[in-house]
């Protein structure tokens, strides 16, 4: 539907999910953008439905249902890690940035090798639906945390690696 004119595009923009691409990109082996289309494709996992509350302010924001997405650590799969020089990239830090310039931070240990990383997503349903841009898709979710907000990122645009150096 991407010949749609401008004169429907806006109902179109009702009934078709959401069109959004994340890229991949710094110290990867190969860096790559990923369509949220394709997220169907893949394997696929769930969360469990859990309370959005804040870090900072302990504020309740609202109740959440199971999200569906695939799993950040597939995607920076995808795009590889340089084996060379040897076991550098667990150095690496993973930055999940925002539309808006929000940005957190994961460590190549914490999704590789802690069950952390068996439960952050990039999610593109929640309750059975597809997620809209209002909504915030794609959602980065790391549902391990204590308090869920800060690591509930809407609208994710990148991931950037960094091998970093002591
Ligand atoms: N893109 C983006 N996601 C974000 C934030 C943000 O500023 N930008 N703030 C985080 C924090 S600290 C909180 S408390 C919640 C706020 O959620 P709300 O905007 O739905 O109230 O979003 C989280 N996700
Ligand atoms: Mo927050």
């Amino acid at each position: 539907m991407s010949d749609a004119s401008d004169a429907d595009s806006h109902a179109v923009a009702l009934e078709t999910p959401a069109k959004a691409v994340i890229s991949l990109e710094g110290d990867f082996q190969r860096p790559l953008t990923v369509d949220l289309a394709e997220f169907r494709e893949q394997p696929n996992v769930v969360a469990d439905p859990f309370d959005l509350r804040c870090y900072t302010t302990n504020r309740f924001i609202r109740s959440v249902d199971t999200y569906r997405g695939v799993l950040l650590k597939d995607l920076i799969m995808k795009a590889g890690l340089r084996p060379e020089p040897k076991g550098e990239f667990k150095r690496t830090v993973f930055i999940a940035v925002a539309h808006d310039g929000y940005a957190v931070t994961f460590s190549w240990h914490e999704l590789f090798n802690t069950p952390v990383g068996e439960r952050v997503i990039v999610a593109h349903e929640c309750g059975g639906r597809s997620l809209s841009t209002e909504d915030g898709v794609p959602i980065l979710f790391s549902g391990a945390d204590i308090l869920p907000a800060p690591r509930h990122v809407k609208r994710l645009v990148r991931i950037v690696a960094r091998v970093l150096t002591a």
